[in-house]
């Protein structure tokens, strides 16, 4: 089955999104996300400009040589943008495959290991009692997991706080925005907010917190410890991410279990915390590791040290991504958790998927390969539109970790 062409296509029903299209001389094509929040049009041109020449003749039913070709075949390896732009062909050909075979991609991974991928919801208020009723609003539509975000005073503008309560969007047009930051504020904060989440809906909820690489290790531990008689099911990106030792400060400080990853992209990022067994959860998104491809073998790693997967899955990939970590998490043993901001109808329209939310979990559905679609006449009136993630500075004006 030899590949015959490949397209790219970006475009923005209500945020930006980049789509691989791979053809085949068999009638048959596949999707691939390739979308970088804020640098989309960089993860584009790699494609275009470097992998598409060189995918054209190839057959599309080796998935794993074409990896290998495009990964350790490259003298410069790694990066967000490399791995977005591989991953997206990775994919591409997986859902070839699923489709060749007329079968789902989970039956190809191993079949399934559970009925349906428990997923978690954003909740995000401006204060405590908004997110408070937010929560509630999750838990009433059968939602078993909540991350819990809020504003914090004193502080403008905080990460997880949206304009739009359903549609969470960090990134915003035109140039990046300037957020605000106070570490001492937060930290002084954050406690009373979990303290009146269990007061109010017990312990059955499952409670998730996003830190947003903005602690210091001695200060993740301080807040871990701070937390656990509201026993999270897990604080997220404490640190930032490129210091792995910092882990075992942390470590040492809780037991609050330990999510992080999802700006990783390869495994060489996650050596020391899976073989210190310094984390609970590895975050890694399929797009922005390479593929099902490595993220596989990644679980695979991960599962040795009893370290689950809780892959990141928020509105800045494509609903593509999306039914590629159900089907991914519906096939390892070590799933823990999958985030799920739910995209906008806009956004739906575009990619139409056979995945569902029920009662708590993301279904694959049974169409063959991810079961989703591109709708390019419908695309093509949502064109390309500069945007940016914020950036952050602390209240004295210092630049800091967004
Ligand atoms: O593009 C950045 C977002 O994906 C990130 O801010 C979302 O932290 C995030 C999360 O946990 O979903
Ligand atoms: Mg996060």
């Amino acid at each position: 089955m030899k590949i015959t062409d490949a397209k790219v296509f970006v475009c923005s029903p209500g945020r930006n999104f980049v789509t691989l299209k791979i053809y085949t001389d068999e009638g048959l094509y596949g999707l691939g996300d390739a979308t970088l929040n804020g640098r989309e049009l960089s993860v584009a041109s790699y494609l275009e400009d470097h992998l598409v020449p060189c995918l054209i003749g190839r057959d599309a039913r080796n998935i794993e040589d074409i990896w290998q070709y495009f990964y350790r075949g490259a003298y410069w390896r790694r990066g967000p943008v490399t791995m977005a732009a591989i991953a997206a062909v990775d994919m591409a050909l997986w859902d070839i495959k699923g489709k060749a075979l007329n079968t789902p991609l989970y039956n190809l991974l191993g079949g399934k290991s559970r009925h349906g991928v428990m997923v978690y919801g954003h909740a995000n208020g401006a204060d405590i009692s908004e997110t408070v009723d937010q929560v509630g609003q999750y838990i009433d539509q059968g939602y078993l997991a909540i991350r819990a975000q809020c504003g914090i005073p004193g502080v403008k503008g905080t990460y997880g706080v949206a304009k739009d309560k359903m549609f969470y969007e960090p990134a915003e047009k035109g140039l990046p925005p300037e957020n605000e930051w106070s570490t001492e504020k937060y930290l002084n904060h954050i406690p009373k907010l979990f303290q009146t989440l269990r007061d109010k809906y017990g312990d059955d909820p499952h409670l998730l917190h996003d830190c947003h690489h903005r602690l210091t290790p001695i200060e993740a531990g301080r807040l871990g410890k701070e937390l656990e008689p509201y026993h999270l099911f897990w604080l997220e990106d404490t640190v930032p991410a490129e210091l792995q030792e910092g882990f075992r400060i942390i470590r040492q400080h809780t037991t609050t279990p330990l999510a992080v990853g999802e700006v990783f992209n390869t495994v060489f990022d996650t050596t020391t915390l899976f073989t210190e067994q310094l984390i609970d959860y590895c975050r890694m998104c399929v797009v922005h590791s390479g593929g099902i491809t490595p993220i596989r073998k990644i679980a695979s790693f991960a599962e040795i040290y009893r370290i689950k997967m809780g892959c990141h899955g928020p509105t800045d990939v494509s609903p593509v991504n999306m039914a590629a970590s159900v089907h991914f998490n519906m096939s390892i043993n070590n799933f823990g958790i999958q985030e799920y901001m739910r995209h906008t109808p806009e956004t739906d329209a575009v990619f139409p998927h056979s995945y569902t939310f029920r009662d708590g979990y993301l279904l694959p559905g049974d169409k063959p390969g991810f079961g989703v679609d591109f709708d390019e006449k419908l695309a093509k009136k949502y064109p390309y539109e500069r945007a940016y993630l914020p950036v952050n500075r602390k209240i004295d004006g210092t630049m800091f970790d967004w």
